[in-house]
């Protein structure tokens, strides 16, 4: 077998010019969705698959935010009926361990999930944190666009001017956090937003009440997933998942009737 011989700038300038030409093309985007968590990625898919052009930005270089954890690092997660319907959609096995009640694994949901949104055409850029928001003045005003740096530029602790990417719809998929939120909270008063953390366990409630209120918080920027606990002080559920899919998807729904299917 015969090697290619690959010339050492020839490899820095490929990854630079597609590099460069994908930012190009993600500075103005539908859809900027913050977190690669279960949220974000079946939001994403949604997204995608409706011809949305959308981009996920997360801060690790890796996906699958709390999913990876499991249950206190067991590697299996529930997921309950009706959201076992998009983890069937998209191949992920589940053993049914009750009625309405399913079992995967931790590696299966995230490589799955990843998968799909991959698939459906989302972009999605690891070890990219967002920051800020970009806003405009109104009553109340409105969320253009995220500030983004790289992580690991915030983890060095020096300070660079980081870039704005514009979109028509930002979703908050940061989890129990709410980080995108909590800056637009604290930096622009005159949304009124309180994020005042979610409430301690209660599954049930917690996976009925993060679906309910999954939605625009303000003009422009969306909340799925625990970040609409911390949003509206609801209770956390614990590794079941059924919720985090069902409030990706009904963010998605959302989005794609206000900014219409483009496929
Ligand atoms: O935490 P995470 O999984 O949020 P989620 O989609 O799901 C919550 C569940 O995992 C679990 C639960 C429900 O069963 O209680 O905790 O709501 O994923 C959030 C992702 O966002 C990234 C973070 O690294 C993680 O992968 N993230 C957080 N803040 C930022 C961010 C930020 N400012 N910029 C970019 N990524």
């Amino acid at each position: 077998m015969s090697y290619v011989s690959i010339d050492e700038a020839t490899i820095t300038q490929k990854i630079i010019e597609k590099t460069a030409k994908d930012w190009v093309e993600l500075s103005e985007t539908d859809v900027a969705v913050v977190g690669a968590g279960p949220a974000g990625l079946t939001a994403a898919t949604y997204l995608a698959k409706a011809g949305l052009k959308t981009v996920v930005f997360e801060r690790k270089l890796s996906f699958g935010g709390g999913i990876g954890g499991g249950g206190m690092l067991f590697h299996k997660l529930l997921v309950q009926s009706p959201a076992d319907q998009i983890l069937k959609e998209i191949n992920c096995p589940l053993e049914k361990v009750e009625e309405n009640l399913f079992v995967a694994d931790t590696s299966a949901m995230i490589a799955k999930l990843a998968n799909s949104a991959i698939d459906a055409g989302a972009k999605i850029i690891l070890g990219v944190t967002v920051d800020d928001v970009i806003f405009r003045s109104g009553k109340p005003p409105k969320i253009v666009g995220v500030v983004i740096q790289w992580t690991a530029v915030i983890m060095s602790g020096i300070h660079v001017d980081p870039l704005g990417v514009k979109a028509k719809a930002i979703i908050d998929c940061t989890g129990h956090d709410a980080e995108v939120l909590s800056v637009a909270s604290r930096k622009i008063p005159e949304l009124n937003l309180f994020i005042q953390g979610e409430k301690s366990m209660w599954s049930s409630e917690a996976e009925k009440l993060t679906v309910e209120k999954t939605g625009e918080v303000c003009p422009g920027l969306y909340a799925a997933g625990m970040s609409v606990a911390a949003l509206h002080n609801t209770p956390r559920m614990g590794p079941i998942f059924g919720g985090m899919l069902l409030s990706g998807r009904k963010v998605a729904q959302l989005i794609i009737e206000k900014l219409g299917k483009k496929n």
